[in-house]
């Protein structure tokens, strides 16, 4: 056997026959795909083989147990070194139901597949698609975010869960990353939360192997990373080599006997053979080796060079005999503990069950508030810090904050016992994200991807610093939730800066993200409701800095509707109307006054509250139909946003009263005139309206 010019000291023979095992695997899957990056598994390797199969308390036959190790590959682009750990583990899949099969998460002829249509093996790994999977990754620095939420979560769970003889949650979080994960700022605003938390739980393992896809890394990353990270207050160690296991056995233990906060392990690599004189350029270039270079690798670890996707003898039992057995028996203790802690705990025992098959306490609906009519009324924001409040009194594992605005956005928790979580303080309920909007995204749904109900909130127009997050969380399709204030022009003062306006459309064109944006205080309720119930889809919660009046929902029709997403709020007295007047959120009540003087002029109008385009378009087309007349041309949709998209709802002759340009600096009754939001213009939008549409 030949080994690489650092030589595995003490590896046995069948640790270097695994290692060579993932490392020929990727190789021969990158190469059969012709697309892909064989460089990076095959020099973590060695770091991964040693994790998974002396120290990750993972059980490749139960892969959602609860207190499992996390293992997150931020440098996703990798996928094949996870795929072949799945695979020689043998961690076994898990369907919809979040029950254990009979059969491989990923099976030899998957990695035959790789990258191929429908297969188990994606060129990023990918969270529900693949399982084993523990989060989507691809776009760097995000699985390190969400490494951190997992961390949190952990330390959230032990503090509220474990009892006096019961440690039920004790998980760690190892993440591996490489210099792209480190050079994005996500990462470094989640290690900077990481380290001012103390989350000694976490672990990243950064390959540093000096080179991105361009070429050297020093073109453009010459810091000092250890530096930096001991400045977050990490604990960092090094390991020169990354071939040696006793050294990444070594650097292992040390975190593990740590614990006080999180640990950075600078692992120095060379990426492709995993040898510095035999460093090769594609393989660090994210393509396939070529058929010669093939050959030449396998000799180079002393493998068959002709053979393909061979896995020795031994090296799958070999698996079994190490992460499989340890993984093993400690699930095993931990299912008979649980039971134990069942019957002496029933009621968190209870919560424990149903927050991990994401269902909702008995009650969880509660002692929600409902608003009476109020012409006055009241900001979207005030009326939903109610209902969070309650909602989160009923359902012990709803999680968050806001990026340093708690006072702006209302989401503190404020009833008693809530409190603040911090490094002395791992049950609280309220996280002090600070000003990390991305991090707040990548942690939320790292802490969803827990099971809990984790929610982030900001300014509607900084969704923008988090929307990456965002895509992931509706791509792997978990709720994690977003609240957005401050939803428009109408926030007045802070002018065009942080005034949105094509945040609307933005979100709206995400696939599964499920957006409300509620008209008054009561639709915020139900809005709620219908969040609350979401198990696989995320949700963005938009909500008005200033007041708007609460309907009168007994002479207007009630906001249930907002679970269709929209619905008819006034209609023409009898028959048909001449003319729908459609908005959202704040532009609602806009309509309905406007509604009122067209009735008083003999003009039939309805009004159509339309907090959520993507719940509508969940709704059959009778429904459609009933709300939406085809026969009415006359169209008019208000919103104080970029009107992009709403021509499908208004059609050719409809008129859209829209933002064209960014918005002002002013008070708000100044900024709404300027721009033309009054209900005389949406009354003359009606006029125009009627007229193009004969
Ligand atoms: C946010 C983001 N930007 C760009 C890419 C494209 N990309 C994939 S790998 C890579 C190079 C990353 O370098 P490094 O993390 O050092 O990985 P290595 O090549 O060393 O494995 C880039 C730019 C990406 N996946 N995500
Ligand atoms: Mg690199």
């Amino acid at each position: 056997m030949v080994t690489s010019e650092h030589p595995v000291a003490t590896a046995s023979q069948l640790d270097l026959l695994s290692i060579n095992t993932i490392r020929t695997l990727a190789i021969d899957a990158v190469q059969k795909a012709n697309s892909g990056h064989p460089g990076a598994p095959m020099g973590l390797a060695p770091a991964a083989y040693c994790l998974w199969q002396q120290f990750l308390r993972y059980d490749p036959e139960d892969p959602t147990w609860p207190n499992r190790d996390r293992f997150v590959l931020s440098n996703g682009h990798a996928s094949m070194l996870l795929y072949a750990l799945l695979y020689l583990a043998g961690v076994r899949a898990v369907n919809a139901k979040y029950e254990t099969l009979d059969e491989p998460a990923v099976s030899l002829d998957d990695i035959k597949q790789f990258r191929q249509i429908d297969s188990k093996t994606p060129g990023h790994p990918e969270y529900r698609h693949t399982s084993g999977v523990e989060t989507t990754t691809g776009p760097l620095g995000q699985g390190v975010g969400n490494s951190v939420g997992m961390a949190i979560a952990g330390k959230w769970l032990a503090a509220r869960f474990n009892q006096p003889g019961f440690e039920l949650f004790d998980f760690n979080v190892w993440a591996f990353c490489g210099d792209g994960d480190l050079m994005e700022g996500v990462a470094s605003e989640a290690a900077s939360l990481a380290g001012h938390l103390k989350l000694g739980n976490l672990c990243w393992i950064y390959d540093n192997n000096h080179v991105t896809l361009d070429g050297p890394a020093v073109w453009s990353f010459t810091e000092d990373v250890a530096e930096r990270f001991k400045g977050y207050g990490w604990s960092v160690s090094h390991v020169t080599d990354a071939n040696d296991l006793n050294a990444l056995t070594n650097s292992y233990n040390k975190f593990l006997d740590g614990k006080d906060r999180p640990s950075l392990i600078v692992l120095d690599s060379h990426i492709g053979y995993g040898a510095p004189h035999k460093q090769d350029t594609s393989a660090a270039h994210g393509e396939a080796l070529g058929e010669e270079e093939v050959r030449l690798a396998k000799k180079f670890y002393g493998w068959p060079e002709d053979a393909k996707f061979l896995v020795p003898d031994g090296v799958r039992e070999h698996f079994r005999d190490g992460i499989g057995r340890r993984g093993r028996d400690l699930r095993e203790k931990w299912r008979k503990r649980f039971n134990d802690y069942s019957k002496a705990h029933p009621e968190l025992a209870q919560q424990l069950d149903r927050m991990q098959h994401r269902e909702l306490p008995q009650g969880w609906d509660r002692n929600l508030p409902s608003f009476p009519p109020d012409a006055k009324g009241v900001a979207t924001r005030e009326s939903s810090g109610k209902v969070l409040n309650a909602l989160a009194q009923n359902t012990p594992w709803i999680v968050g904050g806001s990026a340093d605005l708690d006072t702006s956005t209302k989401t503190h928790l404020k009833f008693e016992g809530a409190g603040e979580f911090q490094q002395d303080n791992y049950g609280g309920r309220n996280i002090h994200f600070g000003v990390r909007q991305h991090a707040m995204g990548a942690i939320v749904n790292g802490m969803t991807i827990s099971k809990l109900r984790a929610f982030g909130a900001t300014f509607f127009n900084f969704s923008d610093y988090m929307r990456p997050s965002i895509r992931l969380a509706a791509l792997m399709e978990i709720p994690a939730l977003f609240i957005y204030t401050h939803d428009s022009i109408g926030l007045g003062e802070d002018g065009p800066t942080h005034q949105p306006i094509e945040q609307l459309a933005s979100l709206r064109a995400i696939p599964g993200l499920t957006l409300l944006r509620p008209a008054d205080a009561n639709e915020v309720v139900e809005a709620w409701r219908v969040i609350m119930q979401l198990r696989h889809e995320p949700a963005a919660l938009v909500l008005t800095r200033q007041a708007v009046p609460t309907f009168d929902r007994s002479k207007y029709s009630s906001a249930s509707g907002v679970a269709k997403g929209a619905y008819i709020l006034a209609d023409a007295p009898s028959g048909m109307p001449d003319v729908i007047l459609m908005a959202t959120g704040s532009e609602v009540y806009l309509c309905v006054d406007a509604y009122e003087k067209l009735n008083a002029e003999g003009i039939k109008a309805r009004v159509v509250s339309m907090p959520s385009w993507n719940l509508f378009e969940h709704q059959d087309d009778d429904y459609h139909e009933e709300v939406l007349p085809f026969s009415v041309k006359a169209r008019v949709a208000v919103e104080q946003a970029a009107p992009f998209g709403w021509s499908q709802y208004v059609g050719p002759h409809g008129v859209v009263v829209g933002m064209r340009s960014f918005g002002a600096s002013a008070p708000l009754k100044d900024v709404q005139k300027k721009f033309g939001f009054t209900s005389d213009q949406v009354v003359e939008a009606a006029r125009e309206a009627i007229a193009r549409s004969r």
